[in-house]
Parts: structure tokens; sequence; C-alpha cells
């Protein structure tokens, strides 16, 4: 039967189903029409309902939990089925109020009750449960449970957060969350899912989403999620030019109906009254408004006085991975062809410019090694520096349900993030010594006969000098530089050293450090010992990349080395076939990365500088230095959606569209490409950063041709031979596509290095790098170790989830710290704090507790308001300039 799957006759049509799918499945899969009220394909079943009553050669069973045996006739219309199914419909809603089956409710039970003439009077229940109405997302209308579970089912399973359970007795059973007290005081990081699975409209998004649901939805524009990198579709609901709905699409290739916060409710920013929907310009030291005539007119004549002054060098520009390719790759081709310099760069440089950099080194190319689909084979996954149930909750989700399945899980981190609870051991390394860590991991691989041989022998290099290396770092020794201890080290390496198919997904907990690429590398070791990436004998190495859009920023080369496509800047071939392209030369020089930029512009070197979507005030570390830059830098312009810190700085302020209102593509997180469409207009005179781009070109006299963003990418692909086979229409077909993708009647390659590896050698080369300590240290001084990261609620520099009512859900700026520590300093719990470290201070609210180790203390940059980034240093990757954000030596001066 393997591999054919399972014939069954539905009410005389025969179907096909896979092995071990449900009679309800194999009755959809014939097209039958079968209600099923507790049921929703996302999750296992439950049978409590009794709609989906079918009969199997005679016998009547609940068709969701009768798994689908070869040969079995079913019929699911007979008349016996059919008075079945309403008289069970019909006890279910004869307990529900009135209201329940209003005329043209659009619950799924509503719509049911119609279709099966069960009559609007059925429903005739008391009702006076009451709600919940404390949640800015989710509302609760304990009249309308049925306690069918689905709600819980998707919390449990599909979410992983087991926020939510069933209290009361019979008819009294009603959906309540776990902790007890209110909805707002939950365990809910309000993914949505109650809300979409909810038959009867108990659990509703209020506002003008209520009753919406991803599989019952008017009309609605399909598009990618602009928050993060994980690439979920979306189905964006408009009325008037306004966004009433964005529900998870069931048939999003990464996201299979499921949704995080972020991408589903923080939507509100759109509408909010801060948006900037006209250029400023600044005159006698304010800004004003001005029309785009002018704006462009002000920064042409910016960009041509500082070429004037210190040549094309002397002009910069940031581009922004929340912006879409099509705009990362019209800003690039501006800045080389009409400027003539190759200083542009984007916020990968920040995030994980040291995975691109250790992955190329490591096996070639600059991409995760395998498709994310591949994690739902894996047996063992190793999830190091990441916290993916905040950062990347979709992703975190789809780890945590195979953990759940049963795979095993190994957590590096020093904090005990939401997956660490899961863990079959959680390493606590002291933050800055992941390099020690890895090589203690590969030491015990080495050590205990659990490499790859044949691998390493065929496609692999550097074996001798690694294993000179991992002699000095047994794991005693890795234990005194880490302080993991040497038993969970050995435990850790013998789960992944023994598992089938083991995994490795990491975040910036690897990277952004003084050694990240290092780090990145040291990391990679491990899957080329085991031969677990090349060979489908493992899921590789997959970084969780940030932005919903770094992977592409960097893809079509808003980078200072690298073209589209990553053609070196200093490879004349690379140049010249961008050249031929482009019709114009490509400057030899590779350009300034941003600490560069900012260095350049104190030093008085940089004469303009174009910010494109990052509040580099805010995000970028040592920020007292930036703002310093800033105001050094005779002519800045600033691309945003808001007046950001980096905005008021700025001579000039362009107004632009965000993700839900363009058009254009973004690589997620493991390389696939997907469209961004327009759901709504710009607000008022804002522009895409696609068409700014454009004007400022013509501003200053050229045409950068590709006039549209289709056009653009095609035009990428004459440039990138990995995108050739790349095309919006291709995309609005297939939905998701990988790069390397040259052909376009191939697919793209999800599973790299089948063959051989992308390296000049064709082999993955181990890195037998040094351990070196990180460059803070707490001393006398500054006794604590500062590590900065994500919250669930909040997006980077919060412009986008502090606005509307998504604030509400985490409305202050918490420092964590551990009971003893707080003891110590003398802090107590929710009061103020001030932090001060060898470069600024700040001020941020106590949160006492154990996530966080001894000597450690944690906090987000999502309120620029606290001064975060005054704290963190200038120390960076000495391979990619990435920042040294993760450690930070600070002490307590106040509380
Ligand atoms: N909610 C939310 N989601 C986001 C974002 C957001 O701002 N908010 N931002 C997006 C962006 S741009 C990015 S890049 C991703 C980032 O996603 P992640 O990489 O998951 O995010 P972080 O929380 O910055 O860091 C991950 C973890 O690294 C750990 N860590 C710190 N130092 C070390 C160390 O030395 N060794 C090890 N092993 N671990 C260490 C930290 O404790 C932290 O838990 O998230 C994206 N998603
Ligand atoms: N302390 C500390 N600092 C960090 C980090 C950390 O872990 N710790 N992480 C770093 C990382 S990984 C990253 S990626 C950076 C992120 O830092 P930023 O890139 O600065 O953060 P964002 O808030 O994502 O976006 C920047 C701005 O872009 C605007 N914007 C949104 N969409 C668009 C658009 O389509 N076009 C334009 N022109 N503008 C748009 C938003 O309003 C916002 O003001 O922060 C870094 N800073
Ligand atoms: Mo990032």
């Amino acid at each position: 039967m393997t591999g054919t799957g399972v014939r069954v006759g539905v009410d005389g049509t025969d179907v096909t189903v896979p092995e071990g799918a449900s009679l309800l499945a194999a009755v959809r899969a014939a097209g039958a029409e079968l209600p099923a009220l507790c049921s929703d394909e996302r999750m296992s079943p439950s049978g409590s309902c009794r709609t989906c009553l079918v009969t199997v050669d005679g016998l009547t069973v609940a068709a969701c939990v009768t798994p689908a045996a070869p040969g079995v006739r079913v019929e699911t219309a007979t008349d016996a089925l059919l008075r079945l199914r309403r008289e069970a419909v019909e006890v279910i809603a004869s307990a529900l109020p009135p209201r329940a089956l209003a005329d043209g409710d659009p619950s799924e039970l509503a719509e049911l009750c119609r279709s099966l003439d069960v009559p609007p009077d059925t429903a005739q229940g008391a009702g006076g449960r009451g709600g919940d109405d404390s949640h800015p997302y989710v509302r609760l209308d304990r009249d309308l449970c049925i306690a069918c579970g689905r709600c819980v089912r998707m919390c449990a399973e599909v979410q992983g957060t087991f926020a939510l359970t069933l209290t009361g007795r019979g008819a009294d059973t009603v959906v309540a969350p776990g902790t007890g007290g209110s909805w707002a005081d939950s365990d809910c990081v309000a993914c949505g899912g109650c809300v979409d699975t909810c038959p009867t409209g108990a659990l509703t998004e209020p506002g003008p989403a209520r009753g919406l649901t991803s599989a019952h939805h008017p009309p609605a524009t399909r598009t990618t999620c602009g928050y993060c990198g994980v690439g979920c579709a979306l189905d964006v609901v408009t009325a008037d030019d306004r966004v009433t709905a964005v529900l998870p699409a069931r048939d999003g290739p990464v996201n299979q109906g499921h949704a995080c916060v972020k991408g589903r409710f923080a939507h509100g920013y759109l509408t909010s009254g801060e948006r900037l929907t006209r250029p400023l310009l600044k005159r006698a030291g304010r800004l004003e408004p001005a029309g785009w005539d002018e704006a462009l007119a002000r920064v042409a004549r910016g960009l041509r006085a500082a070429v004037a002054e210190g040549g094309p060098d002397a002009v910069a520009v940031i581009s922004s991975a929340r912006a879409t390719n099509e705009e990362n790759y019209l800003v690039q081709k501006f800045l080389r062809t009409v400027v003539g310099t190759n200083n542009v760069d984007n916020c990968s440089r920040l995030c994980h410019s040291p995975s691109a950099a250790g992955l190329t080194a490591s096996f070639g190319l600059s991409g995760g090694t395998d498709g994310f689909d591949d994690v739902e084979r894996s047996d063992c996954l190793l999830v190091v520096g990441a916290n993916p149930v905040e950062a990347h909750p979709v992703v975190g989700a789809r780890l945590l349900r195979r953990v759940l399945h049963g795979a095993r899980l190994v957590v590096a981190d020093p904090r005990a993030v939401g997956l660490a609870a899961h863990a079959d051991v959680h390493l606590r390394p002291r933050p800055g010594t992941n390099v020690a860590l890895f090589h203690g991991l590969a030491h015990v691989l080495l050590a205990e006969g659990m490499t790859d041989e044949a691998f390493l022998r065929e496609r692999a290099t550097g074996l001798p000098e690694l294993t000179r290396l991992l002699a000095e770092h047994p794991p005693d020794r890795v234990a005194d530089i880490t302080g993991v201890p040497a038993a969970d080290l050995i435990a850790a390496a013998r789960l992944y050293g023994r598992a089938r198919c083991p995994a490795i997904v990491y975040g910036l907990g690897v990277t952004e450090h003084l050694h990240g690429t290092d780090g990145v590398r040291t990391l990679a070791n491990l899957a080329i010992l085991r031969g677990a990436v090349g060979t489908g004998r493992g899921h590789g190495v997959s970084p969780l990349r940030g932005q919903n859009n770094v992977q592409g920023a960097s893809d079509m080369g808003a980078l200072p080395d690298l073209l589209p496509g990553y053609g070196k800047v200093a490879d004349p071939v690379a140049r010249a076939r961008a050249a031929r392209v482009w019709g114009a030369p490509v400057p030899e020089r590779p350009g300034l990365r941003i600490p560069g930029m900012f260095a350049a512009a104190r030093a008085g070197r940089l004469r303009a500088l174009w910010v494109i979507g990052e509040d580099v005030c805010a995000t970028d570390p040592d920020a007292g230095n930036v703002a310093a830059a800033l105001d050094a830098c005779p002519f800045v312009v600033c691309s945003e959606l808001f007046l950001s810190g980096t905005a008021r700085r700025a001579d000039v302020v362009l107004p632009v569209a965000s993700w839900l209102e363009k058009d254009g593509t973004f690589v997620n997180f493991d390389r696939r490409f997907q469209r961004v469409r327009p759901a709504v207009p710009p607000r008022g005179e804002a522009r895409s950063d696609f068409d700014v781009v454009h004007a400022v070109a013509a501003a200053m006299g050229a045409a950068l041709g590709c006039p549209t963003p289709a056009a653009a990418l095609d035009e990428c692909g004459r440039v990138a031979p990995v995108f050739a086979g790349l095309s919006h229409g291709r995309l609005d077909r297939e939905g998701a596509v990988p790069w390397p993708c040259p052909d376009p009647g191939r697919p793209g390659e999800a599973h790299l290095y089948r063959e051989r590896f992308a390296t000049p050698d064709g082999r993955a080369h181990l890195a037998a790098a040094p351990y070196l300590p990180p460059g803070e240290r707490p001393d006398d001084d500054y006794p604590l170790i500062l590590v900065t990261g994500r919250r669930w609620a909040h997006y980077n520099s919060g412009s986008m989830t502090r606005r509307g009512p998504h604030l509400a859900l985490d409305p202050v700026d918490f420092l964590d710290l551990h009971p003893g520590d707080a003891h110590r300093y003398g802090v107590r719990d929710g009061e103020p704090v001030t932090l001060e470290s060898r470069h600024g201070r700040a001020r941020l609210i106590a949160r006492l507790g154990e996530q966080t180790a001894p000597g450690q203390v944690f906090c987000s940059f999502h309120f620029p308001a606290s001064g975060v980034n005054r704290l963190t240093s200038a120390h960076a990757d000495t391979v990619t300039s990435c920042p040294e954000y993760k450690v930070t030596a600070v002490r307590v001066v106040g509380s």
C-alpha cells in the first residue's frame, strides 16, 4: 500500500487518500459535503459532535475519527444519516441563545443549520453566562460555546501554547484560559488560531473582522507577511480601502493556515494618525510639509552637491530589508549606475551577515542549506541562539509540533526560552562562548565515533586541522569556558550524533557576536562531521533570518561588496555582466558597510546619507555615535512610514508605502520567493520605495529602466543567473519558488549541495577557528552581562507594533533579571531601573524571574525611548561588522 494510498468508495465514487487519512478526508476528497463541527483539518479529530456521521458497510460511525481502510464503501447521505445529523445539530443549537442563529450570521454552525433546514428558533437557550472582552484581539461569548474543543486543540496542537482549556460540566462546559483569570492575563499570544477555528462565534475578533475566518471570508488579496522572515501567506480582506481582516492562508506554503500576533493583528499602524502622508523638508531646523516636486529636487540637489564635494563615494544608502526585492534591486542599481558608488548596505549587516559569510565559506552559498519542510522528517532538532516561539512563532510552533510528535530537542540558549521547557537537554552557555560550546560538541562527536567518515573523506576538507583543535576542547575544559556542565554537553552531542536525520536551526544568539562568523562556521562543522548536509540524511543548517526580506535585500545586491546574485564587486567578470545589462559601468571599489558609513560621516568624508526603512538611531548599536554621525553628515534623507528618531534628524523625509500597500516579492528565510500584493492604496501622498527611487533618479536626469516591479525582477534575472527562472507570472501561478532557480521551466532548489558543494573545490569546509572571548566582559565596575533580543508582541524599533491596540499587549519595556541579582542591587519587581554601560544609559522596568541566569540581564530594543542601544557597544564581528548586540557589560545605577 505504501506510496499508493488507500482506495475507498464514497457514495459510489472511488477516491484514493494517503494512508492514515480519516474517512472525513476521503469524503472531502470525493467532493461530498459533510459537516464536521468539532473538526478542523489543521488538528487531530475529537469525534465529539456527531455531525459527521456516515455509514461504512452498513455501520454508522463518525467519519472524522474513523481511519479510511482499503476498499470500504462509505455512504454519506442516506435519509437515516440526514436525520441523525439534523438531530445532532438540533441538540447543539437548542442549547444556544437565539442570537447564535441570527439571520445572516456567518458562523459555521449558523450556515450548517441553514443548509440542514434547522430553523433559527431552534436556538432557545437562556444564555446569561457572560463573556470576556479583556483582550484587544480575542472576544469570548460563553453563551455561544458548544465545547467542541477546536480552540483548545488549535492552541495546543497548532500554536503549541496550551493556553486554553474546557471547564465546567455537561451542558455548562465552556472554553477558558488555563490560568483561570481573564483572557488578557492568560498565556494567550494572540495567534488568532482559536478565533479562526471557532465554529459558532463564541470566539471572535472584535470589529469589522468579526465572524471572518481563513475558511470563510469575502474576496481578499493574497500577499506575504511583511514582519519577520518566515514568509506567511496571508489573505487581506478590505472594505473602502481599509483593512478589515488579515487571515492566514490555509494553503500558505510555510504557515499552512497559521499566523502570529503580528501578521494577523498588527495592521493598526496603517491608519495611525502619525503616519507620514506628505514629504517633509527641514527649514531653519524644523521639518515642514512640502510637495513631492520640491522634495525630490532637494534630494537631487543634495546628492549632486555631495558628489561635487567628495566624489561618488561621499554618498551612501542604507537600503531596507522591510522593502521588496524589486525595491532593493532598484536602490543598488541607482547607487551603482547613477551615483557611481558601491556604498549600499542593509540591515543584514546587523543580523545575519555572519550567516552569509559563514555559510558561504562552509558550503558555498549564502542561505540555509535545506527547505524548512524537511524539519517534519527530522528526529533531532538542535535549536541554537534562537527564540522562535517569540521571534518566528509559526516556525516555533512547527518545531514544537515536531517535538510533541517525538523528535528529540536540544536548545542552546543562555535563557530559558519557550522551547527550552520541551527540550531533552537545555545548554545554557555564557553569552559569547558559542565557539567553545560547538567545539565541545564536535569533540564528543569525534571522540565517540559519531561522524560520517565516508562523507568526510569524499566531500569535506579541513578534518586534520579541526581534529587538532578539538583535542584541546574536552568537555571539562569547555565546561569551564561556557559554564555548561560536561554531562549536558555529552548528552546533547549524543542526541545530535546518533539521530537519523538531525537538523540545526539557529538565530542571532550565534551571529550577533564579536566572533559571529566563527560561530556560524563552527556550528556548521557539526552538520559536516555528521554528514547531515548535502546528503538527505539530515536537515543541514538553517538560519532563522529576521526581517521579512533580509534574505532578499542581500540577494538583490544591496550590499557594498556583492552584486545581485552574489557576484563579487571585486570580480571583473561579475561587474561586466551587470554592466552589460545596465548599460553603465559598475564601480570597482567595494563600498562602505553601515558602521563604516557612520564613521565616514563623523570623519567628514560622507557628505550625503539616504536611509530607507531603518531606524538607525534606535536600532544600531552605540546610538550616541550614530546620532553624532547623522548630525555630522551635511545631507540626510530618510524614507519612512513614521517620524522615527532617524527621520527627525533628516533634512528630507519621504513618506512611503508599507508592505500592505505595495507590489513586488519577498524572499523568506528558507530562500523562497513569494509575491507581495497591494491590499490598500498608500496613505495620503505616500509612494512606494520603488516609485521614490525612480523619481529621485529622474530628478537627477537619469532613467533606471524597469518601470514596474515585474520588469525589475526580470532584469535582475539577467544580471544574476540564479534568479533567471523567476518571474511575477510564475510566482502568481506557483505560489512559492526557492532559489537557486536558473530555469523558468524547472523547479527551484529547496535542498542544496546534493551533488557537490558550491565552494570552489566542491567540498564542505570544516573550520578550525579557535575560541576567542567576547568583546565585553563583566568586571567589578560593570558586573552584569546584558543580552538584548526580541519579545513576542513587538517588532524591532516597534514603529509598527507600538501603535494601535497592539501596545496594550505589551505596554512597557522590561528588564528581566534573576531574583538573586535583584536582591543584590536593590531592584524591586515592577519598578524602574537604570542601567549603565561603558557607552550610555537606559531606563527600564524591572521584571524578576529565573528565565535569565544569575549575572545576566535581558531586555528588548522595541521601545527606543528607553535607550537600550545607547548601552550597546561598537564591538562587531571581526569578519562582517555585525554588532555584538548579545554581550554588553552593564551595572545597575539606580532603581
Ligand atoms: N516578535 C518579534 N519577532 C521578530 C523580530 C522582533 O523584533 N519581534 N525581529 C525579527 C528579526 S529582524 C530577527 S533578526 C529575528 C531574530 O530572531 P532570534 O534570533 O530568535 O532573536 P533574539 O531574541 O534576538 O536572539 C535569540 C536568542 O539568542 C540568545 N543568545 C544570546 N547570546 C547567546 C550566546 O552567546 N549563545 C547562544 N547559544 N545564544 C545566545 C538569546 O538569549 C535569545 O534568546 O526575529 C525576527 N522576528
Ligand atoms: N540591542 C539590539 N539592537 C538590535 C538587535 C538586537 O538584537 N539587539 N537586532 C538588530 C537586527 S537583527 C535588526 S534586523 C535591526 C532592525 O532594525 P530596523 O531595520 O531599524 O527596524 P524596523 O523596526 O524593522 O524597521 C525600520 C523602519 O522601517 C520602517 N518601514 C517599515 N516598512 C517600510 C518600507 O516598506 N519602506 C520603508 N522605507 N520603511 C519601512 C519602519 O517604520 C521602521 O521605522 O535591529 C538591530 N538592533
Ligand atoms: Mo534582524
